[in-house]
């Protein structure tokens, strides 16, 4: 029977700017990340104009990372890291993203970072834009809008992979870059701003879709120039595009909702298609020339989709959504559904539904659609509510089923399924601040990290039970859980 390989990649994933801090330090640009205030379950973050005195601005601080990545690395090498995935700040390298040269004290930060991964035998997995892109460049070129900022993010590539060469195998180009076509999810405006720096917070569905449209395909450009550089500057690089994929069912057989479902599917799977085929399929083009969102899309960029298609696929897994046609017409379009609930599935505290199926189904789709590119899950994980109990200890029995449930589907797949997974790297290994909410009380970590969501308290580091559970999932290479199931 197949099984993991004996060099499955094991760890976590956290990003630069929910656990750096550090936000303005060493010559760090403002980044998009940096202007935006708390939320929480109930309240969206807001995008402000620039940093306002006297607001609450979580990622200014995040864990303190900055500072304390060493001993942090410390407890995930104790539990047996075989891989590390963060990102790099952008703004700590090119502070304002169009500046001449990079930023000496930022390049030198992460040379320090990549040494003491290595020196704990941890590979370092880095994303080279994790929803933290310079705020100057959407003040001064309206973000990934404007083609000239495919240079910029070339040019930043260029200098990281240079830099990095003999320290950085695996890469991936621009995180969850599929989460802006969420036209449905309430936070679609919000997740235009982290993916493409421009707010949709006011804009309507169809202006959304026309600024993605757009801002994505010169992500994917830049992506692709940056693959093809980096395998020229290291041909031993291994470079990832970078998805979210949340499940669609329909909601019943009825053939309409099929279709909404399939058409969902599709608009979510376009990205990760050009990723990995290098071109787009048939069925967007489609849509472009009937609505007249008619893309910047020169026969030139298309060479280049092709030319730097990804070495793997990454996923972040953590919830399914379901789905109801809004029309019974046949020409159902991509929005042409709403989320309604399942009955066959929980939420967390925050909403999410809880699906650890849903992870080897998915997996399963992937593997049909790309069945010749591996597949590195890099996030997944249960943001949930600690509670310190009996002095210093956190009884996170929650946490351990939702992963051990996840872990068991991925194995599953790979056993079973035959897909080709090389590494499972769950979120936010140490508690971080939230991307969607600011707030650290949604927590993913097997270390407890005793701050608040003013960003308050001792900062100090606690093992949960789960630390203990994941150190012995990694030493028996997932074995310990078919003993337990
Ligand atoms: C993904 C992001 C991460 C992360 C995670 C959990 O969308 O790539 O940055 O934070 O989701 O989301 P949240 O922090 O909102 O719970």
């Amino acid at each position: 029977m197949k099984t993991l390989s004996h060099d499955f990649l094991w760890g976590g994933a956290i990003a630069a700017h929910q656990a750096e801090g550090a936000w303005n330090v060493d010559g760090k640009g403002v980044s998009i990340a940096d202007v935006l205030t708390a939320g929480d379950v109930s309240h969206p973050r807001e995008i402000t104009d620039g940093v306002i005195a006297g607001k609450n601005y979580p990622n200014h601080h995040g864990i303190y990372f900055h500072d304390t990545y060493k001993q942090d690395l410390q407890l995930m090498a104790e539990m047996g890291f075989k891989a590390f995935r963060t990102s790099i700040a952008w703004t700590r390298i090119f502070p304002n993203g169009d500046d001449a040269e990079p930023n000496e004290a930022g390049l030198a930060f992460y040379d320090e970072m990549f040494d003491a991964m290595r020196r704990l035998n941890i590979e370092p997995v880095i994303t080279l834009n994790h929803f933290e892109m310079p705020y100057h460049l959407v003040t001064k070129y309206g973000g990934w809008r404007d083609r000239r900022v495919i240079d910029f993010f070339v040019r930043y590539a260029e200098v990281v992979f240079n830099r990095y060469k003999d320290k950085v195998t695996y890469w991936m180009t621009h995180n969850e870059i599929s989460n802006q076509t969420a036209m449905k999810h309430e936070a679609s405006g919000f997740l235009l701003w982290t993916n493409s720096g421009i707010d949709g917070k006011e804009m309507s569905v169809d202006e959304r879709i026309e600024a993605m449209s757009q801002a994505a395909h010169y992500e994917l450009v830049a992506s692709a120039k940056a693959v093809a550089l980096g395998h020229q500057i290291n041909p031993a690089f291994k470079i990832g595009g970078m998805v979210n994929v949340a499940p669609f069912y329909p909601v019943s057989p009825k053939p309409a909702d099929m279709l909404a479902y399939q058409k969902a599917r599709q608009f979510r799977d376009w990205l990760s298609d050009v990723h990995v085929r290098g071109k787009y399929p048939n069925e967007l083009e489609a849509y472009y020339e009937k609505t007249g969102y008619r893309p910047d899309i020169t026969a030139e960029d298309r060479d280049v989709l092709q030319a730097g298609t990804v070495d793997y696929l990454a996923v972040s897994y953590y919830a399914s959504s379901t789905v109801e046609t809004t029309t019974d017409e046949p020409k159902v379009g991509y929005t042409d559904y709403e989320d309604v609930t399942n009955p066959y599935i929980k939420t967390s505290d925050w909403g999410w539904g809880l699906d650890p199926e849903g992870l080897r189904y998915t997996l399963n789709e992937l593997s049909e659609m790309y069945p010749d590119t591996p597949i590195m899950i890099v996030e997944n994980g249960l943001g949930a509510y600690d509670k310190i109990e009996d002095g210093e200890q956190i009884h996170d029995d929650y946490r351990i089923s939702y992963l051990s449930a996840h872990i068991q589907a991925m194995m599953t797949a790979v056993e079973i399924d035959g897909v080709n997974v090389i590494g499972y790297l769950s979120w936010g290994p140490i508690d971080i601040v939230s991307a969607g909410t600011g707030e650290m009380k949604k927590r993913y970590g097997y270390i407890y990290v005793d701050l608040d969501d003013e960003g308050e308290g001792s900062g100090n580091r606690i093992k949960k039970d789960s630390f203990y559970w994941y150190r012995k999932v990694i030493e028996t290479n997932g074995q310990v859980l078919k003993q337990q199931a």
